[in-house]
């Protein structure tokens, strides 16, 4: 065996005398040499900045925070939080401003306790620990997700957070519900899945089995580390483009059928006619968007605008935003950020110049399916009344008036 050169030991078992007295040696000028390379840093006292121009530093730590000179906040009710839209500059929501919405509060699970069930129409019924479903291949994708019943209106003062604050955007991680369903071996005549949260809401929800096949993932992740808790952590199931309420949180049971299980959220109280039928199951969120600059309370000067906001669809990609500046009598393109994800928020941007006149803006969107975002009359005719509810994604108008004054155009028709 080759001997160790640096560790010479004697007979005895003991480390050289000469050995010990250059360790010694190091260990004292180790501290000096270090504060060169700035790795005992913290040991070097603050100076005070000699220029009075330089602002002083404080050290690192170990969670980041925002400016002090930064305030966005979420505008909560005991049921749900709505998203700062306004304070945005592009389509990523951060993780504490998601908007959230509970029917029975944030409940606080423990991950070495959690469990996912799938049973019923399947080969071997499984059940998955969180560990379980980090050791399947994973995915990412950015999408929104939108509460149903995501619109207010009603007076002039609102902000797009108020108005349409039940969105958010994330990017999320998980193992595709695909993945999972080879492994527990779906029955070939399974035709819905039933997903039930392990909050103390009533709420579970009956999907078609396609979805399952196609997009949908149970989500462990967002924007890169663990999903929060509104949002479900430990998991969620995520269903990209589909109403808010079928993304069911702190998922624990999935149940494949052959049949939807009409629960409380599936009967015609919580649905409403279209054309005289009753329109059940409308999973997907329509194409909408939303002027989120200018917007109320801004005031804006004559001179060059940059109208900017956001705009979405459940069924893909969004493929225009026309932006109006004389209240809907000409339209002009607006400009997309790239990449234009499917089924994502948007950010579009137009320049305008703004000659001082009082005016109206608004914007329209066109999905990928051609579907191009209706006035509300159009919604309005083709459901008979302005019930108000859920689905309701009409073209919003902002009015501008001759100071400058921003304020929301809370239509209201029939
Ligand atoms: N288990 C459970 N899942 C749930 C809900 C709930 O109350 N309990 N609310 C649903 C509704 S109505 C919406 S709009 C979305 C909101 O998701 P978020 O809170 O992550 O924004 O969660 C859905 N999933
Ligand atoms: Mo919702």
């Amino acid at each position: 065996m080759e001997e160790n050169k640096e560790n010479k030991v004697d007979k005895t078992g003991k480390i050289s005398r000469r050995q010990l007295l250059g360790g010694a040696l190091a260990a004292a000028v180790l501290p000096v040499a270090s504060s060169f390379t700035g790795l005992v840093q913290e040991e070097v006292p603050p100076v005070a900045p000699a220029d009075p121009t330089k602002v002083q530093g404080i050290p690192p730590g170990k969670i980041g925070t925002r400016s002090p000179f930064e305030n966005p906040a979420r505008k909560a009710s005991d049921i749900s939080s709505r998203s700062p839209l306004q304070d945005f500059y592009s389509t990523i929501t951060p993780s504490d401003l998601h908007f959230e919405r509970h029917h029975a509060g944030i409940p606080n699970i423990d991950p070495e306790k959690y469990e996912l069930l799938i049973h019923g129409m399947v080969d071997r019924p499984m059940k998955f620990s969180l560990a379980d479903l980090k050791r399947f291949p994973a995915f990412t994708r950015t999408c929104f997700i939108e509460c149903a019943g995501n619109f207010r209106r009603g007076k002039a003062e609102m902000t797009p957070q108020e108005i349409l604050g039940l969105t958010s955007q994330s990017e999320w991680t998980g193992v595709m519900l695909s993945t999972l369903l080879r492994e527990v071996g779906v029955h070939p005549k399974a035709k819905w899945f039933l997903a039930e949260g392990g909050d103390a809401a009533l709420l579970t929800r009956s999907i078609p089995i396609e979805k399952a096949w196609d997009d949908a993932i149970i989500a462990y992740g967002q924007n890169g580390e663990a999903i929060r808790p509104a949002q479900g952590y430990p998991a969620r199931l995520l269903l990209p483009g589909w109403e808010g309420n079928t993304n069911v949180k702190w998922l624990r049971r999935i149940e494949i059928s052959d049949q939807p299980y009409f629960t409380r959220e599936e009967t015609s109280k919580y649905t409403y006619p279209v054309n005289g039928k009753i329109r059940m199951f409308s999973f997907e969120m329509d194409a909408r968007s939303i002027i989120t600059y200018p917007s109320y309370p801004q005031q804006v000067q004559r001179g060059w605008i940059e109208i900017r906001g956001i705009a979405w669809s459940g069924r893909g990609k969004v493929t225009k935003v026309e932006v109006s500046t004389d209240a809907g009598k000409t339209w002009n393109d607006a400009n997309l950020q790239e990449p234009v994800l499917s089924k994502a928020h948007t950010y579009f941007r137009h320049l305008w110049q703004w000659n001082g006149a009082e005016t109206e803006i608004l914007s329209r969107v066109t999905d990928e399916t051609g579907y191009i975002q209706p006035t509300l009359k159009q919604l309005v005719d083709a459901r008979g009344a302005d019930i108000g509810g859920y689905h309701m994604n009409p073209i919003t108008s902002w009015i501008i008036k001759r100071n400058g004054q921003v304020l929301f155009k809370p239509e209201k028709y029939k």
